[in-house]
């Protein structure tokens, strides 16, 4: 399962978009501020598995998940000698940054309310966070090449690379590297280098837009205190409440579903009277993956999955009647799975 770190400015309603996630999910977190950071897991949203579970009537439905962190340091403000602010979302594969786009006298902007330049400063400090990593490493690196150890001369090639760009105040998100630098990237857990989406936390009386960001990043609206109304109404008078309050998108759903995207991630589905069930891949991975998902054993003994995208499925009404028109499209281990697909791995026991 991924993880997604949140952080931004105090008071910007990092705490409040955590809680609601969680109260959506049905599993409520600790309540209050808290020192330490705070975990929860949210199933993704997906109307598909809805509208499949309407098809089979199974016995178990299950969705995707992503955690969330409420980290209780990230973007706190100054970093103290040797602290790290960020180390509750280092780990994490992807950040959601919340910015504050509210009036709230009970809790004055010290600054007054600026999402935009709020924005800019937890760049600013993201960027400045990896180039102290990348610059206390290039040191290391460039003693040892003095002394003629060169074993880390290619890793020192890319750490210039990004040195660059975040001088340049690039985030690495932005920056093309090759799958062999990624992977000498890795272990460093540069935050800029994670996806990121910027929740820009709004009221109703606000008018301002949210700015279109580069690769990897997306910026979306949300109204988190309505939200946390919503979300605590049962389900069946949210809609006609949503309505009411102006609010017509399902915030919370579109958060989810946006991480998920940037985290690069797309979903398959098992179908059948037992269970409906939806599984995550990344783009781009292969049919022997996806059954490798399921059960290491479907991978190794894997034969061939028969596959049928899920419009189909629902154009055709039934698996069976798909199945009996030769619908189900036979595919070998190389097969690029795409989103909705509904797969049936044959595999040798
Ligand atoms: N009016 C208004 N208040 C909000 C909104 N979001 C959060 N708050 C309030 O702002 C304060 C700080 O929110 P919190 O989620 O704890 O911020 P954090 O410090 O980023 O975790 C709390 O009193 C919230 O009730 C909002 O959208 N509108
Ligand atoms: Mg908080």
């Amino acid at each position: 399962m991924k993880r997604v770190g949140i952080l931004g400015l105090p008071q910007a309603g990092k705490t409040t978009l955590f809680e609601i996630l969680m109260q959506g999910a049905g599993a409520a977190a600790p309540p209050g501020a808290s020192a330490r950071d705070r975990v929860g897991v949210v199933r993704v949203p997906d109307e598909r598995i809805d509208h499949l579970t309407a098809m089979f009537n199974p016995k178990k439905t299950a969705l995707t998940q992503i955690q969330f962190v409420d980290s209780a340091a990230a973007g706190q403000g100054k970093p103290g000698k040797g602290q790290d602010l960020f180390t509750g979302v280092r780990q994490c594969d992807a950040l959601v940054a919340v910015v504050r786009d509210f009036e709230n006298p009970a809790v004055p902007a010290v600054k007054g309310v600026d999402p935009a330049r709020d924005l800019r400063e937890l760049e600013a400090e993201l960027v400045l966070n990896d180039l102290a990593i990348v610059e206390t490493r290039l040191e290391r690196i460039e003693k040892e090449m003095k002394i003629g150890k060169k074993e880390a001369a290619a890793e020192g090639e890319v750490l210039k690379v990004c040195r660059e760009s975040l001088e340049a105040e690039r985030p690495l998100r932005e920056v093309d590297f090759a799958p062999e630098q990624e992977r000498l990237m890795k272990g460093f857990q540069f935050l800029t280098l994670k996806s990121l989406l910027v929740v820009w936390n709004q009221d109703e009386s606000s008018t301002r837009q949210p700015p279109t960001l580069g690769r990897h990043a997306l910026a979306i609206t949300l109204r988190a205190h309505a939200e946390r109304e919503i979300v605590a109404l049962p389900p069946e008078e949210r809609a006609m409440f949503r309505e009411e309050m102006g609010v017509p998108e399902d915030g919370l759903t579109l958060v989810i579903r946006k991480c998920y995207e940037l985290l690069g991630l797309i979903s398959f589905f098992t179908v059948g009277p037992d269970e409906v069930r939806a599984w995550e891949i990344h783009r781009g991975d292969t049919a022997v993956d996806a059954a490798g998902e399921i059960h290491s054993d479907l991978a190794r003994g894997f034969i061939r999955a028969e596959v049928i995208a899920y419009t189909d499925l629902m154009s055709f009404g039934s698996h069976a009647k798909a199945r009996e028109k030769g619908q189900l499209r036979v595919e070998g281990r190389d097969y690029l799975v795409k989103d909705g697909d509904c797969v049936e791995i044959r595999h040798n026991a």
